[in-house]
């Protein structure tokens, strides 16, 4: 029987792939966010010891406005540049996409209700936010990879109907994975407090400059933090509407929502790795490792 064998909030600021100076990015950097690089380094110790098979993303910058579409052509090569941050972000990819497990959710997903549609465009331009946080969990591209869009219905309608929404898929996505021989990563792929920044210094990663926004987005940070590594998941489901909102969260992609349904909304404290600001935005990187069906 497949299984989740671990899930991730696992941001994507294209300048922590810039800081790392990785050969498949053009633009060199001296340093910079090295608490959340830090952070990756510690998850990526954690996930070695974890057999996997596949890692399947969501992202807020794939944006698709009619339903949730996944990925559905097995190889992807091209070069990616970030559109905010072209001076930091020109990324040469070449990834593996598991198209069968990309199929078993979307056709899970559609039976409970949701609109579907698997991307089968092989010119596809596959997003910033699937390739920052899949090349920080595993930056040798080794397992395949499932891309699930962010539909926009917080812009749309509310949070509420994105919650209900991403919490079908959640369910859905678990399902659909138990009932292949996949042993799955998950990676909610977003910020915790979204406001930045309008204006970039000279020199990017001169951290002198680098803060949080505001002390309000701070606190904000803080408190879901603190939740889920006290495992109250189901209080962070509750309050999205409020952090979302305040925070001007990337929350509003369903991401977060998502990974906690399909973990099944954990109790066990999550695994905080690090947390800091990239242009003033709000990142954590945190997992949650489920008890193997023994240990449960
Ligand atoms: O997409 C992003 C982000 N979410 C946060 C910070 C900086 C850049 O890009
Ligand atoms: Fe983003």
């Amino acid at each position: 029987m497949g299984r989740i064998v671990y899930g991730a909030l696992a941001p994507h600021p294209p300048h922590l792939v810039y800081a790392e100076n990785p050969p498949q990015n053009e633009p060199r950097a001296e340093c910079g966010w090295e608490t959340l690089r830090w952070g990756y380094e510690r998850m990526r110790r954690d996930l070695a010891d974890i057999e996997y098979d596949a890692i399947v993303v969501l992202s807020p910058h794939w944006q698709t406005y009619v339903g949730t579409h996944f990925l559905g052509v097995p190889h992807f090569k091209s070069l990616s540049v970030d559109p905010i941050f072209p001076n930091l972000f020109r990324y040469r990819y070449e990834l593996d996409v598991d198209v069968p497990l990309a199929e078993a959710m979307c056709a899970e997903a559609s039976k409970a209700g949701l609109v579907t549609k698997m991307m089968r465009n092989p010119d596809f331009r596959v997003d910033y936010g699937t390739i920052v946080s899949c090349h920080l969990t595993d930056p040798a591209w080794r397992k395949p990879i499932v891309s699930i869009s962010s539909q926009r219905s917080t812009a749309f309608y509310s949070v509420e109907v994105m919650q209900e929404q991403m919490i079908a898929l959640g369910h859905a996505t678990r399902r659909a994975i138990e009932a292949t021989d996949r042993r799955v990563v998950l990676l909610a792929s977003e910020s915790l407090s979204h406001r930045h920044f309008v204006n970039e210094g000279p020199m990017p990663e001169d951290m002198s400059r680098e803060h949080i926004t505001n002390h309000h987005q701070y606190l904000w940070d803080m408190r879901l933090i603190e939740q889920l590594r006290s495992g109250r998941t189901r209080e962070v489901v509750e309050q999205m509407p409020e952090f979302t909102e305040q925070a001007v969260s990337e929350s509003d992609s369903g991401a977060l929502t998502w990974l906690l349904a399909a973990l099944d909304f954990p109790s066990y404290p999550a695994e905080l790795y690090g947390y800091g600001t990239v242009i003033g935005t709000g990142n954590a990187v945190m997992g949650w490792a489920p008890p193997t069906p023994k240990e449960a």
